[in-house]
C-alpha cells in the first residue's frame, strides 16, 4: 500500500475530507507540547477548521514530543499528514466513521534529540501561541495543592541545564527566556490538560520555576504573556493496530498512526490572546471570559464518571468502557453518582441542562465504536483523583452531604492498586508515585494485619489517606470520609464489584 503523504493526497475516496487550503504557504503560529493522540484528535481538529473557514494561514502546527519518536517516525514520511477517524453507530448499531486527512501539523520534533532546536522553535518571531497536551503528571507539581515540586527530577535537571531541559516547564520557561532577550513578542501559553484552572495552574508554575532562573524574567512573563483556562472534552482513545487497519482499507493508503474519536467535541477557552488567535469558534470552540464552571463541570462529570467507572470495571475485568457501561448495575450506580453526588456541587451555568449532560455523557460512554480501555483511564491515578473526585468530595462534607458514592470510587482505586482484577489478572500500577503508592499498601496490609478484624479496612483507609499529595492534609483526619472510604473497600473486597453494586443500587 502507498503511504499517505503530500503526493498521494488526492488518492483516497471522495468522501474522506482532506486539506483545501495551501499548505505550503502555512506557518508555524502555534508550537504545541506533546503531540498524543487527544492534540491530534482535538485542538488541530479544530484549528484544521479554522483554516480551512478563515483562509489565515499564520496558525500551522510545529509539534514537539517531550519524550518519544514514535510519532515523529510515523508521520515524517506522511509530511505531518494524518487521518482522524470519528466514530459511533448507526440507527441500527453498526459502527460507521467519517475520515478526514488533517494538514495543519507541520512536523514533530523529538525534543530529547535536539532540545534547543525545540527552544529555537518557541523562541521565533512566527510563534504565537504555544499550547500543551503534556498530561497531568507533565507539570511537576503537587497533585492535592497545585504547587511546584521543587524536588521533581525534571526541575532540578532544568535549573541546572537551562539550555537543554527535557520537562515542560523547563522548556517553557528557557524559551520564553530567549524569547525575552531577543526582545520579541509574548505569546500566550495555553494548557489543554485536564486539570483544575489549567491556565492559572500553569502560569503558577511558570512564574515559580523563572523567579528560580530570574527574578526579571519571571516579571516578563506575568506582565506580557497569557495563560487562558480552558475546558476541553472529546474521547480520543489510544490508536490500536485494529484502528490502524480499518483506516488504511478505508483511505487506501498506509497511515502509521491514525487518530479514533468521537464525533462529541467541546472546547470553552478564555478569550485571553497576547498575540492573537486563529477563529477557533468556527471549528466547535466557545470563547468565554471565565472558563472555570465549565472545567469543574466536565473535570467532576466527565473525568469523575470517567475514573470511578475505570477502577470499578477494570477490577470487574471489564476491559472497555462501553462494556462496563453496558452493567447494568454499574451504569446505574454511574447515573446516580453523577445526580445524587456531584451534580448538587456544580457551579450555576446558566442554559446548562444538567440532566440531558448526564444522559449524554452515559450514552457517550456507551459507544461501542470506540473500544476505550478501562485500563488507560485508570493510568496515573495520583494526579487524577484530586480534582476528579476529591474536590467534590470536599465540597460535599463542608455541606454535611451524603459521600457514598464518591467513596466507592475512592475504595475502587485503592482496590485496584492490589494489582490484581477479580478473574485474577494481574496489572502494572502505571503511575509517577507508584513507587510511594506500592508502599502505602504494604503499610496498609500491615495495620490492617495489626487492627482488629471489624477495623481492618479502617486501618488500611488511614495508611492511604494520609498520603497527602493525594489526599491534602485533610482528608486523612476527616472520620466521615475515612470511614465511608473504608466501608465500601470491605464492600469490594469481601462482595466483589457486582455484588457491592448490586447491594447498593
Ligand atoms: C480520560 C480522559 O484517560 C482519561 O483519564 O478520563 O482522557 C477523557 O477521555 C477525556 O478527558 C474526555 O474529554
Amino acid at each position: 500500500m502507498p503511504r499517505l503523504n503530500a503526493e498521494t493526497l488526492a488518492a483516497p475516496p471522495p468522501a474522506v475530507a482532506r486539506p483545501s487550503y495551501d499548505r505550503a504557504a502555512l506557518e508555524a503560529g502555534i508550537v504545541h507540547l506533546g503531540v498524543g493522540a487527544f492534540q491530534r484528535g482535538h485542538l488541530a481538529a479544530v484549528n484544521e477548521a479554522a483554516l480551512h473557514a478563515s483562509g489565515d494561514l499564520r496558525w500551522g502546527i510545529a509539534g514537539v514530543s517531550l519524550r518519544s519518536a514514535e510519532t515523529r517516525d510515523a508521520l515524517a514520511p506522511q509530511d505531518g499528514l494524518y487521518t482522524l477517524a470519528l466514530r459511533d453507530v448507526d440507527e441500527a448499531g453498526m459502527p460507521r466513521a467519517s475520515l478526514q486527512v488533517i494538514g495543519c501539523l507541520l512536523g514533530v520534533q523529538v525534543a530529547p534529540e535536539d532540545p534547543a532546536a525545540v527552544l529555537a522553535r518557541i523562541a521565533h518571531p512566527a510563534t504565537r501561541i504555544v499550547s500543551l497536551t503534556v498530561t497531568e503528571k507533565g507539570y511537576c507539581h503537587d497533585p492535592a495543592t497545585g504547587a511546584l515540586r521543587a524536588d521533581h527530577p525534571d526541575v532540578l535537571h532544568d535549573l541546572a541545564r537551562p539550555d537543554a531541559p527535557r520537562g515542560t516547564l523547563g522548556f517553557l520557561v528557557s524559551g520564553l527566556r530567549l524569547r525575552q532577550l531577543r526582545g520579541l513578542a509574548p505569546v500566550t501559553l495555553l494548557s489543554l490538560d485536564n486539570l483544575p484552572s489549567n491556565g492559572h495552574l500553569l502560569r503558577g508554575l511558570v512564574l515559580d520555576f523563572a523567579q528560580r532562573v530570574d527574578p526579571q524574567l519571571a516579571r516578563w512573563i506575568a506582565e506580557h504573556c497569557s495563560f487562558p483556562c480552558s475546558m476541553v472534552d472529546r474521547i480520543v482513545p489510544r490508536t490500536t493496530d485494529a484502528d490502524r487497519a480499518q483506516v488504511n482499507t478505508a483511505l487506501g493508503l498506509e497511515d502509521a498512526w491514525p487518530v479514533v474519536g468521537e464525533r462529541f467535541l467541546e472546547w470553552v477557552v478564555e478569550d485571553d490572546f497576547a498575540a492573537g488567535r486563529p477563529a477557533w469558534d468556527v471549528g466547535g470552540a466557545r470563547f468565554v471570559a471565565d472558563a472555570r464552571p465549565f472545567e469543574t463541570l466536565k473535570l467532576r462529570m466527565v473525568n469523575g464518571a470517567h475514573s470511578a467507572l475505570a477502577y470499578l470495571g477494570a477490577t470487574a475485568g471489564l476491559d472497555t468502557v462501553d462494556r462496563a457501561v453496558a452493567t447494568p448495575a454499574l451504569h446505574r450506580y454511574l447515573d446516580r453518582l453523577m445526580s445524587e453526588e456531584i451534580a448538587p456541587t456544580l457551579p450555576a451555568l446558566p442554559g446548562l441542562d444538567l440532566d440531558a449532560y448526564r444522559r449524554r455523557l452515559l450514552e457517550r460512554f456507551a459507544n461501542p465504536a470506540l473500544a476505550h480501555r478501562t485500563a488507560q483511564i485508570a493510568m496515573d491515578g495520583s494526579q487524577k483523583l484530586p480534582q476528579r473526585l476529591l474536590g467534590t468530595v470536599r465540597d460535599r462534607l463542608a455541606a454535611g452531604a451524603s459521600i457514598d458514592r464518591l467513596a466507592l470510587a475512592v475504595a475502587a482505586w485503592l482496590h485496584y492498586l492490589r494489582g490484581v482484577d477479580e478473574l485474577g489478572r494481574r496489572h502494572e500500577i502505571q503511575d509517577p508515585l507508584a513507587d510511594a503508592l506500592a508502599e502505602r499498601c504494604t503499610g496498609a496490609e500491615r495495620a490492617a494485619a495489626a487492627a482488629e478484624p471489624a477495623h481492618a479496612d479502617e486501618a488500611r483507609v488511614t495508611v492511604f489517606a494520609a498520603f497527602a499529595p493525594v489526599f491534602g492534609n485533610d482528608l486523612g483526619s476527616n472520620a466521615h470520609f475515612v470511614s465511608a472510604v473504608a466501608t465500601q473497600l470491605r464492600a469490594l473486597r469481601e462482595l466483589g464489584v457486582h455484588k457491592t453494586l448490586a447491594d447498593q443500587a
